[in-house]
C-alpha cells in the first residue's frame, strides 16, 4: 500500500460525507482507480440525497455559532490549518499524484497554493475593511460594513483537487461561513484527506461540528440537492463550461450567487520581439505540465511570421525531450491524463483537426507498453491550424498545443480573443508598444493577461478567474473575499433632527 494511502488511513472502508464526524453513507460503492498503474486505491460510500440533508442542516446550525467568533479568531483557525497543511505536504502531495496523476513537484505544489492562501487569509481576517461616507444630512453617519453569508457551496474539479477547495474555503471561513465541499469523484481520496487534516484542527479547538463538510456523490443525490438549496446561498463552482451554464440557471431561480471558474482556451501571443528562450520554455510547462489538464493550460500559440519556423522547431524539439511515464518517479514531466475518457476525447480532437484543414506536427499517439497499457497516457502534440479552425474553439481538456500564424499585431489579438473562452492569456515580447497594446482595452480579453509570464501557474494572491464562457468568477487574492460576504449600507442619525435625504419635506403634526 502506498505510504499516502496509509499515511491518511484510507486504506479501509471509507465514507463519503464528514459533518465534524464521518456519516455512515447509504450510497453506491465508489471505487477509486489510480491513473497512474490503474490500480485501486480506495473505496468509498457515496451520499445519498439523505445524508446530503443531514449534512447540510449540520452546516446551517454551525454557521449560527461561527459567525459570531471574531473574524481574526477565525483568522487563527485558519492558521493552524495552514500549518497542518505544512506538515502535510508531502503525504498530500503525494496523494494527489496517485489519485490524479500529476507529477511530485506538481502535486506538491498544489499544497503549497493551499498555505498561501491559508495565510493570506488569516491577514485578510483582519481586514474584512468597509467604506465610510459623508452623509449628506447633518449629524448623520453612513458607513457600510461585511456580513458573512451562510453555509458556502464548493464544487471543484478532479484537476486541482486540493488548491481549489482551499482558495473558497479559507476565505470562506474567516468570512464567518461555513462550507459544504462536494468534490469531483474522480479525486474524492484527495479530498478525505484534507477533510481529515482540517476536521482535526477544527476539533483540537472545540468547534461544532459542521463548520466544514463534505459530501461525495453524484449529481442526482448531491449535486442538484446542494445547487436547488436556498439554504446555501452561494455556489462557488469550478468544472466545464456546461456544468456551469446548469449551476448558473439553477442557483440563479432562487436568485443565489455564484463564483464560476469555467473552461480556458488560453493563447500566447509570441511577437518578433521576444526573447524565445523564455517563450519556449513557458509555452513547454504551460502546454505540457499537468499533461495540459489546467484550466490555465497554454492551448494557442499565435506566432509572428518572422519567428514562426523557429519556434516550431524549437518547440518540437524541446517536446522531444519531455520524459512521459509515472509520475511518482523523480525526472518525469508528464503523467497520465485522468482517465481513458479523457484519452479518447483527445484522440476525437486530433482525428477532427485532419479534417478541419490542420495538421499534426508532433506526438498525439496514444501510448502502450508497460505502465502505459492502462491507456491513460499520451505523447503531448503540436498542430498547425488555420486561425478559424472550429476545433480550436473548442477547450480539449488534453495536452494539444496549436500553432497559429499573424502578420499584425491587430490580427494576433483578434485571434486571440476570437474564443468563446477568457480565462489566462500572454505575450512574449520586449516591446512596449505591443505589450502596452495587448493589457490595453484593445488587448487581451482574460481575466488574467501576462507578460512574458505563461498562462498557467498564477499565484494566489491576485483574483483569479476569467470572462465570457469562463463565467466571471472570481477566487483566491485581491479582493475575490467581497463575494463570499453581503454588504450592508448602515446611516446612523446622531442628531435630534429627522432630515430626509434628497431635501425630501414630509411635514405633519
Ligand atoms: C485550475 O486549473 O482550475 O494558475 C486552476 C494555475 C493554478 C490554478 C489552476 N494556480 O495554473
Amino acid at each position: 500500500m502506498d505510504t499516502a494511502l496509509q499515511a491518511f488511513d484510507l486504506t479501509k472502508k471509507l465514507e463519503g460525507a464528514n459533518t465534524g464526524s464521518w456519516l455512515s453513507c447509504n450510497g453506491d460503492i465508489l471505487v477509486s482507480v489510480s491513473p497512474i498503474d490503474g490500480r485501486t486505491i480506495g473505496r468509498i460510500r457515496t451520499a445519498t440525497a439523505n445524508d446530503y440533508e443531514k449534512v447540510a442542516k449540520q452546516a446551517v446550525k454551525a454557521f449560527k455559532v461561527w459567525r459570531m467568533i471574531p473574524a481574526p479568531q477565525r483568522g487563527d483557525i485558519v492558521r493552524q490549518i495552514g500549518d497542518a497543511l505544512r506538515h502535510n505536504k508531502q503525504n498530500l502531495g503525494r496523494l494527489v499524484s496517485l489519485n490524479v496523476g500529476k507529477i511530485l513537484s506538481e502535486g506538491e505544489g498544489e499544497v503549497q497554493e493551499m498555505i498561501d492562501i491559508a495565510d493570506f487569509a488569516v491577514g485578510q481576517s483582519r481586514m474584512l475593511y468597509g467604506l465610510s461616507m459623508h452623509s449628506e444630512r447633518p449629524r448623520h453617519r453612513m458607513y457600510e460594513q461585511w456580513h458573512p453569508l451562510g453555509p458556502v457551496g464548493v464544487i471543484t474539479a478532479f484537476n486541482f483537487p486540493v488548491a481549489v477547495w482551499s482558495w473558497n474555503a479559507m476565505i470562506a471561513l474567516i468570512a464567518g461561513n461555513t462550507v459544504i465541499w462536494k468534490p469531483s469523484h474522480k479525486a474524492a481520496l484527495c479530498a478525505l484527506a484534507v477533510t481529515k487534516i482540517a476536521s482535526e484542527v477544527l476539533d483540537r479547538n472545540n468547534l461544532p461540528q459542521g463548520i466544514l463538510n463534505l459530501v461525495i456523490g453524484n449529481r442526482k443525490q448531491v449535486g442538484n440537492p446542494l445547487v436547488n438549496d436556498s439554504r446555501v446561498p452561494l455556489i462557488s463552482a469550478t468544472g466545464s463550461v456546461n456544468m456551469g451554464k446548469a449551476i448558473n440557471q439553477a442557483v440563479a431561480a432562487r436568485l443565489g450567487k455564484t463564483i464560476l471558474e469555467l473552461g480556458g482556451n488560453n493563447a500566447i501571443i509570441v511577437t518578433p520581439h521576444a526573447d524565445l528562450t523564455l517563450a519556449i520554455r513557458s509555452i513547454v510547462f504551460g502546454a505540457v505540465g499537468t499533461a495540459g489538464q489546467r484550466c490555465t493550460t497554454t492551448r494557442r500559440i499565435i506566432a509572428h511570421k518572422a519567428i514562426y519556423a523557429d519556434l516550431q522547431q524549437a518547440l518540437i524539439k524541446a517536446y522531444q525531450q519531455v520524459p512521459i511515464g509515472n509520475p511518482l518517479e523523480d525526472g518525469i514531466l508528464m503523467g497520465p491524463l485522468i482517465d481513458t475518457e479523457a484519452v479518447d476525447n483527445m484522440m476525437a480532437a486530433l482525428a477532427e483537426i485532419g479534417s478541419q484543414g490542420g495538421k499534426i506536427l508532433y506526438g498525439g499517439e496514444k501510448l502502450s507498453g508497460g505502465i502505459f497499457e492502462t491507456g491513460t497516457y499520451v505523447q503531448p502534440c503540436i498542430c498547425e491550424v488555420p486561425p478559424d479552425c472550429a476545433i480550436v474553439r473548442e477547450e480539449t481538456f488534453a495536452p494539444i498545443l496549436y500553432l497559429i500564424p499573424y502578420e499584425e499585431l491587430d490580427e494576433a489579438i483578434a485571434i486571440h480573443n476570437g474564443v468563446p473562452q477568457g480565462l489566462s492569456s500572454a505575450i512574449f515580447s520586449n516591446n512596449l508598444k505591443e505589450v502596452e497594446t495587448f493589457l490595453s482595452h484593445l488587448g487581451s480579453d482574460c481575466g488574467i493577461a501576462n507578460v512574458n509570464v505563461g498562462t498557467s501557474g498564477a499565484e494566489i494572491g491576485g483574483a483569479f478567474g476569467g470572462e465570457k464562457d469562463t463565467g466571471g468568477g472570481r477566487e483566491a487574492g485581491s479582493d475575490s473575499w467581497k463575494a463570499y460576504m453581503r454588504r450592508q449600507t448602515n446611516t446612523i442619525n446622531w442628531s435630534d433632527e429627522m432630515p430626509l435625504a434628497q431635501g425630501v419635506r414630509f411635514e405633519f403634526d
